[in-house]
Parts: structure tokens; C-alpha cells; sequence
């Protein structure tokens, strides 16, 4: 777990499940204009994770990953705090990558005191317990000894494996009840009380809504981010509220 604490006056933006890739040319572009617009007026931007439509690894230095990364960089150089939390689909992307977007990289879940308020930011998918398939392959893959045999092999043979694996996930997908995709109520309300009764705010699951929990007597907000798919849409906070925003370029 990591923690911060921003200035009451700081405008704070909160994007998650961006997926970009080069075959969605338009949510990149979308993506470009806000870091030049919203992006820029604010103090600080947190990216929830699935920046990116996968990471292979940072040795991926293609044409497109150096255009997020410029523009990033540009971004941060001017003054904007970018902040980023990995995703079950970028959750390689390291140390180097960061450096050279200028970007900070974060735990999940990640404690944020802001104006009297605390915001427990995460990428959710963690709290996805009922979906069991999942949660044993996102041990696997967690686990740092897996990831440095993964990372060893040739960038074309990661890709292949990667892009092999986005097909099972969309196949066993399909077949899942919808319900086991979402959250767990309780282990909502585990990582509520654990600490101590923030609002929580996370994406992964792309069912966009504000719920309310109540743990012990505590009333919690929930907010889940939604995805880049069709509209460019993030949670902006300022002067005390956390309000929806969508941008249009
Ligand atoms: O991403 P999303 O929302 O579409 O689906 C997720 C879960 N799927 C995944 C897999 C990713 O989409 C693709 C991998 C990302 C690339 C990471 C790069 C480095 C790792 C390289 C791996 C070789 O996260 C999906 C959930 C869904 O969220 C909702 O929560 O249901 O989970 C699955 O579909 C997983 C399957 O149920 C189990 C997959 C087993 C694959 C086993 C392959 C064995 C290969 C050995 C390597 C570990
Ligand atoms: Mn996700």
C-alpha cells in the first residue's frame, strides 16, 4: 500500500481502462487531446490501470508506446503530477517505461487524503473473488520469478503468448456468469474496513456507477470508473466533490 496527500486546492483527475493500442486510433487521439486539455489544467491525473490494451514488457519501444510516452512526458514536464496503477492488462510496464513517461507508479490500493476526505484508489480486479479461474491466473502471473522467465523470451514470442491468452480470457469470458465479473460484495467491505471507511474508487469491471456500502454502521461510497471504449469519460475532483466528467475534443 502506498499513501499520499494532495492540497484541498488541487484539481484531481481519476481515469482507468483506457486500453489504448494502435487499432483504436480514435480513443488515442481522444487520450492525446485531453492530456493537452483537461489533463493540463489540472494539479494531478491518477490512472487506475489498463492504460494500455496490454504490456509485453518495456523493450516494446514501437512507434506508438513512444507517442504515449512523449506525450506524457510533455505532460508531466509541464507541472501535472501523472500518477499510474497498474491494471491485470499492464501490470509489466516498469520502472524504465515509467522514467521515460515521466510517470509515478503506484500500489494497489493506493490511499489518497484529500480535503479531509480519503479516497482508496485501486484498479479493482483484485476484488473480482468469485471469478476463482481469474484470481489463480492472476497469482501465476504476479508471482516476480514468473514474470522474469516471461520477460527473458523474445518480445515476438511474449506478444504471441500474450495475444494467445487474450483469446482464452475472451473465450472463458463468455461463458462466465456475468455476475462472478463484478466485485464481491464482502471483500468490498474487507478492504472497507481495513481501511477504516474511505470512499473507494476503482475501474476493471466497466460498469460505470457510484454504490453505497455500509460496513459496521459506516456509510462508504464505491465509484467505478468507466472504460475509454466509445467516450473519453474520468471523475474529476475539486473544491470537495468528485463529479463525472466527459470530454469531448
Ligand atoms: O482483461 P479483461 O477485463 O478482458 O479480462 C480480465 C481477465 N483476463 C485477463 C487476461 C488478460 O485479458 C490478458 C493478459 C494481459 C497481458 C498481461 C501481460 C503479461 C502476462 C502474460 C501472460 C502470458 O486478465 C478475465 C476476467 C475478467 O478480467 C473479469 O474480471 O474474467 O480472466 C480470465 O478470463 C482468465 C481465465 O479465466 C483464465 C485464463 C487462463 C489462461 C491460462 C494460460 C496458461 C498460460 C501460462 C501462463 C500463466
Ligand atoms: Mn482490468
Amino acid at each position: 500500500m502506498t499513501s499520499d496527500r494532495a492540497g484541498d486546492d488541487e484539481a484531481i483527475l481519476f481515469l482507468s481502462d483506457l486500453h489504448l493500442c494502435e487499432a483504436r486510433p480514435d480513443t488515442t487521439g481522444a487520450f492525446l487531446a485531453f492530456l493537452g486539455g483537461p489533463a493540463s489544467c489540472a494539479a494531478r491525473i491518477y490512472i487506475l490501470g489498463d492504460l494500455f490494451e496490454y504490456w509485453a514488457g518495456d523493450d516494446d519501444e514501437s512507434p506508438f508506446t513512444l507517442l504515449i510516452a512523449t506525450s506524457l512526458g510533455a505532460l508531466a514536464r509541464s507541472g501535472v503530477r501523472v500518477l499510474f496503477m497498474a491494471g491485470n492488462r499492464d501490470f509489466l510496464l516498469g520502472a524504465s517505461y515509467a522514467e521515460r513517461a515521466g510517470i509515478e507508479r503506484l500500489d494497489d490500493p493506493h490511499l489518497l487524503s484529500v480535503g479531509g476526505e480519503q479516497l482508496l484508489l485501486s484498479h479493482g480486479d483484485q476484488l473480482c473473488t468469485d471469478d476463482t479461474a481469474y484470481q489463480a491466473f492472476r497469482s501465476q502471473v504476479r508471482d516476480l520469478t514468473w514474470q522474469q522467465g516471461f520477460l527473458a523470451q523474445p518480445l515476438s514470442a511474449r506478444r504471441k503468448l500474450v495475444e494467445d491468452i487474450r483469446e482464452r480470457s475472451e473465450s472463458e469470458k463468455s461463458r462466465k456468469p456475468s455476475q462472478i465479473m463484478d466485485v464481491n460484495a464482502s471483500a468490498v467491505d474487507r478492504l472497507l474496513r481495513e481501511y477504516a471507511y474511505p470512499t473507494l474508487i476503482h475501474g476493471h469491471t466497466h460498469r460505470p456507477a457510484r454504490h453505497e456500502h455500509v460496513v459496521d454502521g459506516r456509510r462508504c461510497s464505491r465509484i467505478v470508473l468507466p472504460d475509454w471504449h466509445d467516450t473519453a469519460r474520468y471523475l474529476e475532483w475539486s473544491c470537495g466533490t468528485l463529479a463525472d466528467r466527459e470530454y469531448i475534443p
